[in-house]
């Protein structure tokens, strides 16, 4: 090359470098200018809370630098200049959010779902089906509860294991909208203190056995809202505390960095380095980003003036990442080549402080004009129905509080409609009416605006798979409940590529109950696999592989364990799709086994914690292996996270043996009538159940016909009403679990009683049997004692019958 040419390639080499320095420095102020006017929005109250990534701007920077198409970020509420770094927020989405405009065109992240600061893409098209996800970068829904989102990061980085893993499974046609070949990295963030938190450390660990590509970010602030983190950290360092999980020559681990929030040209060859490591060899990494800013503070809640020291604001001012990188682009000169000048950079500061003022001025008109529309409307129809009526007066007055509402919001616009409905309640025209069905219309649609998605609304939602019942053969084989459940999940694997059973014990010897046994040997160890005991990361893992199409099937031990995941499945899991109306999913099946067997620990059935806290789940409770093994099918076919959970005694119990497994299934929501009677309707589910059809005999035999009814599966609850239907021809109800008192059975009686209206069918008070208060004792005797029993049913139906007829039914005690 001549020197002439030399020259020209290093000013245009020089050129790019320059233009994407002052890109960076655009886009710091953007964001910055974002986070001050965020928190003004705020203050004058037009967003209700604001919690901004001010002082974050640079490391996000350089983090963004690394994001590929196909990688995925699990993250947490500071990360927006990552959002606008891979143009997946725009700052008009950014202040939709802050003010909760439930468009979700205009707002996508969440639809005014969650609180502004966050963030998720839209993995999903309107129909619910998976997009593209090679072709966008991918951020998972945010949730609020601090290192809620870590469990579900260490599945989005294991998934690239599993595809690397699998080559015939990575070159099919599915997965290829997923991955290539695993080269995806997983993106997590999080502030100094939550590393505090239990999910924090499980999920490290985790990360750190399996060597998958994992690169945590740890936004070091100093603070945890206003504990600073020598009461949280041991060494007073997160890089420190985790120095014994750096890989050495002989052992694997992580690779940690350290590095400082202002230093950008540090930052930038740090996240260089950090995710080449993860993305070509699968090492986690940790980047521990410490001297990070908070300009203004934690949140809208307050001001840091009340727990920083005056030096520590200072030194917000003095390292404000801003202001360094401004130094730093100032102070380079590479061969008499400069990036800038002091009067350039002021010029860009001003320009991003405008860009972000009209983008929110527009997003301000959008979220009013959408509601200036509805108001309208009312207004227009509050003044007919005052002129035909004769509480004009009154009518009139609220007309002109809502008309002089400053700002005026949904609620106040519903407030003031419905107020005027009630004061033409003994009034009978057609402007009330209109008024009335205007209001029942737009009622209508704030349902789908603010509570649409709880459940999948695709194509492949769980009550749309067609039923195949199970097929017999003559020959009446019969075996053990475990061998039905192993044959099934066999056939499952071999159809279901992207199937993928893990938990612990799970593998090696094929679960305790050996449901799985001898699958790890035949499908391998990427498919069938042992984990660490680690409940909540388990879910996790299962979560954040469910968003990168593959079909996780995570085993929690027994049901009594469950509690160490109930929050990431609460928080998480159920709320997937609702929070981002239907942007995401997350197909899990978590698959357990509970009920009555042996002790505290071992016989836990806490269905009421359980339905309660995972709306948004289906929550299958079969009575036996088949029924199991037919929630499996059904849910495998769908795209909605589920919880089954096995009747913990059953694996040994004999069963028919179908003939067509794989291909059969259970639909949900379906009660079965096992028995048909006239005298009282019993219902229950799972291990219960099956004493319910051995006291049916006994009470047979006393004289007292039982209408037996299994409910099969608690959500959803009985969709077509059969039990209601049941009551109307036995007028009593009896129901049977083994959860505490008013537990489960309290929200089966409310399904019952009001969302079935059977209350009018009643002619005996229903009666509800479960367990003692107390967790169940220890050995046969203290099942008998604790938990429900085959005595207790029959005489308690006995006494309901007695009550009702005490000559055909005299008394037994
Ligand atoms: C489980 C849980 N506990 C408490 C909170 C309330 N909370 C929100 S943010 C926060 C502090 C987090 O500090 P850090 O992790 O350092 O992040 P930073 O805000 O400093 O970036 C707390 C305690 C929460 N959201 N979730
Ligand atoms: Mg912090």
């Amino acid at each position: 090359m001549s020197d002439e040419t030399t020259q020209i390639k290093e000013s245009l080499d020089f050129t790019s470098f320059k233009n994407q320095i002052l890109h960076d420095f655009k886009l710091a102020c953007e964001s910055r200018e974002a986070s001050l006017l965020g928190r003004k929005e705020v203050l004058t109250g037009k967003a209700k809370f604001g919690i901004f990534g001010d002082g974050k701007e640079l490391a996000q920077i350089a983090l963004s630098k690394q994001f590929l198409d196909g990688d995925f970020r699990s993250g947490y509420y500071r990360d927006q200049t990552i959002m606008l770094a891979i143009e997946e927020l725009t700052i008009e989405q950014y202040f939709s959010g802050l003010y909760a405009h439930s468009d979700v065109d205009i707002e996508p992240q969440s639809a005014g779902r969650q609180m502004g600061g966050h963030y998720a893409t839209r993995n999903l098209d309107e129909q619910g089906n998976w997009k593209d996800l090679m072709k966008q970068k991918n951020s998972s829904a945010d949730i609020s509860p601090t290192a809620g989102q870590m469990p579900r990061l260490v599945g989005l980085a294991q998934a690239s294991k599993i595809y690397r893993s699998n080559k015939k499974l990575s070159e099919t046609e599915k997965a290829k909208k997923f991955t290539n070949h695993g080269n995806e990295v997983a993106f997590g963030t999080i502030g100094d203190a939550s590393t505090s938190e239990g999910p924090f450390w499980e999920a490290i660990n985790a990360a750190g056995v399996m060597q998958i590509p994992l690169v945590m970010s740890v936004w070091d602030d100093g603070y945890g809202i206003s504990v600073p983190r020598e009461y949280q950290t041991t060494k007073n360092s997160i890089s420190d505390a985790l120095a014994g999980m750096q890989r050495t020559e002989s052992k694997t681990g992580y690779e940690i960095f350290v590095t400082r929030g202002w230093d950008y040209p540090h930052l930038c060859e740090t996240y260089d380095k950090a995710v080449r490591l993860a993305r070509e060899e699968h090492v986690p990494v940790l980047i521990h980003v410490k001297e990070v800013n908070q300009p203004q503070g934690h949140s809208t809640s307050g001001s840091h003036e009340r727990y920083k020291s005056p030096e520590r604001l200072q030194w917000e001012k003095d390292f404000d990442c801003i202001e360094k990188f401004k130094d730093w682009i100032l102070g380079f000169n590479a061969n008499g080549h400069i990036i800038s000048t002091k009067e350039e950079l002021e010029s860009i500061h001003a320009e991003a402080k405008k860009t972000v003022k009209d983008a929110k001025s527009t997003a301000w008109k959008q979220f009013t004009n959408d509601i200036t529309i509805d108001l309208k409307e009312a207004c227009e129809l509050i003044k007919k129905a005052a002129e035909s009526s004769e509480q004009k007066v009154f009518i009139l007055k609220e007309l002109e509080k809502l008309e002089k509402a400053f700002e005026p919001i949904r609620k106040d616009i519903f407030t003031s409609a419905r107020s005027v409905l009630r004061m033409l309640a003994q009034e009978n025209s057609t402007d009330k009416e209109n008024l009335a069905n205007w209001i029942k219309i737009k009622l209508e649609n704030c349902n789908q605006r603010y509570s649409s998605h709880l459940y999948s609304e695709s194509t492949e939602n769980a009550l749309s798979v067609k039923h195949q019942p199970p097929l017999y053969g003559d020959d009446e084989e019969l075996d053990d409940g475990r061998i039905i459940l192993k044959e099934n999940f066999k056939k499952c694997l071999e159809k279901i590529p992207e199937l993928l059973i893990f938990g612990e014990d799970a593998g090696k010897i094929g679960g305790v109950n050996q449901t799985l046994e001898g699958l790890q040997e035949k499908f391998g160890e990427h498919r069938v696999f042992d984990t660490g005991i680690r409940e909540c990361t388990i879910v996790g893992q299962g979560i954040g592989m469910a968003m990168r199409g593959l079909r996780p099937i995570a085993e929690i031990q027994y049901l009594d364990y469950l509690l160490y995941a109930i929050q990431v499945l609460s928080d998480d899991l159920a709320t997937v799709q609702y929070r981002t109306k239907g942007g995401q999913k997350a197909p899990l099946i978590v698959s357990t086994r509970g009920h009555r067997l042996e002790g505290i620990w071992h016989s836990g059935s806490p269905m009421g914690v359980i339905v309660n806290a995972l709306r948004g789940m289906r929550i299958c409770v079969p009575r036996n292996m088949t029924k199991a093994a037919g929630f499996y099918n059904t849910l495998l076919q769908s795209d909605e996270p589920a919880l089954v959970i096995e009747p913990l005694n059953g694996y040994r119990t004999k069963e028919r043996v179908p003939v067509n497994m794989g291909e059969f299934n259970e639909p949900l929501g379906i009660p079965e009538i096992v028995k048909e009677g006239k005298d009282i309707t019993l219902v229950s589910y799972g291990s219960t159940f099956n004493l319910c059809e051995i006291a049916e005999k006994s009470l047979t035999t006393l004289g007292i016909s039982v209408e037996l009814i299994d409910v099969q599966t608690l959500i959803p609850f009985d969709i077509n009403h059969l039990i209601s239907k049941s009551l109307e021809k036995t007028n009593r109800l009896f129901i049977v679990d083994e959860d505490v008192s008013s537990g489960a059975t309290g929200y089966i009686l409310d399904k019952i009683m009001v969302e079935q209206n059977a209350f009018f069918h009643m002619d005996s008070p229903p009666v509800t049997l479960s367990s003692k208060d107390h967790r169940p004792a220890y050995g046969s005797d203290g099942d008998y004692f604790s938990k429900p029993n085959v005595d207790d049913i029959i005489e308690r139906i006995y006494e309901v019958m007695s009550e009702t007829d005490p000559l055909r039914f005299p008394k037994l005690y």
